[in-house]
């Protein structure tokens, strides 16, 4: 099912005009109503009669998180307060929260681009949603339960954690989308399992899984778990919330939104456009938002863009996975980790669960990993062999796949600690 066909489908030299038409705009906007940026474009020497159509892009500056942090909390905002009707925050790991601000028509064209991706998904007004990303000042909560209702589905806006009250309604009210990490489905499976309630007596069918980078093996692994299908949905607060991006049943890829956000993506170090196709950073460039525009904002998000047409018969630009944030790449000894790597190697093998933690630390100016992991109970054994040569053949592949070696260390099933929201893999002791 397709929610917005004309425009989800629309021929791309049609959907190019429109880019094209709401680029030139939004550059007059926001160069007469938000004076960062008519600053930016005059320190470049250029004005909004230099936009002309979508590939005129490339000569407009680039906007970073710092510049957000710089115009806390509301520098950025091209309207005066009185037309902003939401504000959300994210709160980032340092440092001041990332603060955004949406006019009415705003939060309306956010709620469109839900209701694409829960349709994309198979949801229908027949269905009950149950909300678990949290609410409040993080986008996932009040994002997703606006685009449930707007499809006309019901509503249980659960927030994040009470666990066993997230199962006894699951079960009592028939929820049958489930929205929420990855991280918190998979630890939702496992409650599941020990409610001593049996699967069948749910009837949920398909989640919508975001917020965090995860693995293919991972969805692999929550579909097992849950017994349904698990479709990711991307985002990020400043550009608007969960949405901006979803897949449809071919699971080839995340559709973008971008009649809404335009999508390029840039070689981080030398900041010019690469190929379809080939990886570097995602960058988005607010073509209708009233509240908070930004132009060519730096996700940091890693991942490569698709122009082919979908079997699904959607148009609009596939987004690769999310290979991690530039920021959450490990060096170590000089190698480039991403934790998803990690994640898919552990995954790949049937004897562990997808739970893990990486301890990064530095011995005697040397970089040093530590991988505890969490062994499935049928596999967990008292017999040091058994267990040794478990964590041999785990320490070659990382050894194969990374080139680096990482010191093992296989845990209990259900000794790590789970997360409600987006979990935290790694612990960086290097930076403290
Ligand atoms: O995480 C919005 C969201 C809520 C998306 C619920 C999906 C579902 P922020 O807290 O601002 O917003 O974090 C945004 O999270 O730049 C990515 O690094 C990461 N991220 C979000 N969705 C995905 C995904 C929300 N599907 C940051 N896959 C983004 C990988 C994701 N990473």
């Amino acid at each position: 099912m397709i929610w917005n066909e004309s425009i989800e489908c629309m021929d791309r030299d049609s959907l190019q005009r429109i880019q094209s038409i709401r680029l030139k705009k939004m550059v007059d906007y926001v160069y007469h109503n938000t004076p960062f940026y008519r600053k930016k474009m005059q320190e470049a020497g250029i004005t909004p009669d230099d936009i002309n159509d979508i590939n005129d892009i490339v000569k407009l500056p680039f906007t970073t998180k710092h510049d957000l942090r710089d115009n806390y909390p509301f520098g950025l905002c091209a309207v005066p307060m009185s037309q902003i009707v939401r504000i959300h925050a994210s709160s980032g790991t340092t440092g001041k929260p990332t603060v955004v601000g949406y006019t009415r028509k705003d939060l309306a064209s956010w709620t469109e681009c839900l209701s694409r991706a829960f349709t994309a998904f198979g949801a229908e007004r027949t269905d009950v949603f149950q909300i678990s990303y949290g609410y409040g000042l993080f986008t996932g909560g009040l994002g997703a339960h606006a685009g449930a209702e707007n499809i006309g589905a019901s509503v249980i806006p659960m927030s994040s954690g009470n666990t066993e009250k997230q199962i006894t309604l699951m079960h009592d009210f028939g929820a049958t989308m489930l929205c929420c990490t990855p991280s918190y489905a998979l630890y939702l499976a496992d409650a599941i399992k020990d409610s001593g309630l049996s699967r069948e007596e749910f009837k949920l069918k398909a989640g919508a899984f975001g917020a965090e980078p995860w693995s293919e093996h991972m969805r692999q692994e929550i579909q097992k778990k849950m017994g349904i299908k698990a479709f990711d949905i991307y985002g990020l607060s400043e550009i608007a919330g969960p949405g901006v991006g979803y897949e449809c049943e071919c699971q080839k890829g995340t559709h973008l939104n971008e009649d809404h956000y335009f999508p390029e993506i840039i070689d981080p170090k030398t900041l010019q456009p690469v190929p379809p196709g080939e990886t570097g950073e995602l960058v988005f460039t607010h073509l209708t938002k009233e509240g908070m525009p930004l132009i060519r904002y730096r996700t940091r998000d890693l991942t490569a863009l698709h122009y082919e047409q979908c079997s699904c018969g959607r148009t609009l630009v596939r987004m690769d996975r999310i290979l991690g944030r530039s920021d959450d790449m490990l060096i170590i000894r000089g190698v480039n980790v991403f934790p998803t790597q990690i994640e898919s190697v552990i995954l790949e093998m049937t004897e562990f669960e997808p739970h893990y933690l990486l301890l990064v630390g530095r011995e005697n100016n040397t970089d040093t990993m530590e991988l505890q992991v969490e062994v499935k109970s049928e596999f967990y054994s008292d017999e040091i062999n058994k267990m040794l040569s478990l964590k041999k053949k785990l320490t070659a592949r990382l050894q194969s796949v990374l080139g680096l070696g990482v010191d093992v260390k296989l845990v209990e099933p259900r000794s790590l600690e789970r997360s409600i929201g987006k979990a935290k893999r790694v612990i960086d002791n290097r930076k403290l």
